[in-house]
């Protein structure tokens, strides 16, 4: 059995055009069902249904074998303990910093609001930018507004929640797409399904 941890929103959707190349459809909906775990077309296939920001973590202790995620939580996550075999190029966007529109440029010493510490404070390290990050959950585009931060550390895609807030995007960070993550034992263990799963979505991408 192969089980995969992918996430409900936006990465679900793009992702399940992909998985149905490789022969891989739920057989329940998980936008109507409550199941946690669903079964496909694939009787030798298994999607777990959980938390974008969780996906690293199921795939790392071998919760599931791969997981689809985002490069934002992957990096922020930390990921040498997985292997990242293929860049699935669906659910993009740019990891940016923002600011509000009459903010003067970052200076001195600043404070940023993000879900994203550990990539904010690299980031600003590597430019020698003191940086105070708060760490929130939701939301951050609220934090200039009432002055809990100068800037901001989110992910950006049309740029129309910036705009409503009155922010504005400032400086890419890193563009930002779905990686396809698989367990290392896994890797091993199951490499015949495994090598054959990344073939075969690899020749869909390759189509697109
Ligand atoms: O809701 P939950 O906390 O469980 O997770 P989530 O909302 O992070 O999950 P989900 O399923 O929405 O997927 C998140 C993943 O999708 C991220 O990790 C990214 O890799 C990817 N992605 C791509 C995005 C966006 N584009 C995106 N625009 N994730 C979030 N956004 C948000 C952004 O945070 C901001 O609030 O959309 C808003 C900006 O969109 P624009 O179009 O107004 O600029
Ligand atoms: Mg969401």
């Amino acid at each position: 059995m192969l089980t995969i941890a992918v996430s409900k929103g936006r990465i679900y959707e793009e992702a399940l055009p992909l998985l149905a190349e490789a022969g891989i459809t739920p057989i329940d909906d998980p936008q109507k069902s409550r199941k946690l775990i669903l079964e496909t077309t694939r009787p030798d296939v298994q999607l777990v249904i959980i938390r974008a920001t969780d996906v690293p973590t199921f795939v790392e202790y071998g919760a599931a074998d791969l997981g689809i995620a985002g490069k934002d939580v992957l990096m922020e996550h930390g990921a040498e303990s997985l292997y990242e075999p293929l860049d699935l190029g669906i659910a993009g966007c740019r990891l940016m910093t923002a600011a509000r529109v009459d903010a003067p440029p970052i200076a001195g010493r600043i404070r940023v609001a993000t879900k994203y510490v550990n990539i904010a404070q690299r980031y600003f390290a590597d430019l020698g930018i003191q940086a105070e990050i708060i760490k929130l959950y939701g939301s951050m585009e609220l934090a200039p507004l009432v002055g809990l931060a100068d800037c901001i550390v989110d992910l950006v895609d049309t740029g129309n929640t910036l705009k409503a807030n009155g922010l504005e995007p400032r400086e890419l960070i890193t563009n930002i797409t779905s990686r396809l993550v698989v367990n290392k034992a896994a890797m091993k263990m199951k490499h015949q399904a495994i090598q054959a799963l990344i073939d075969q979505l690899e020749i869909t991408l390759a189509k697109r």
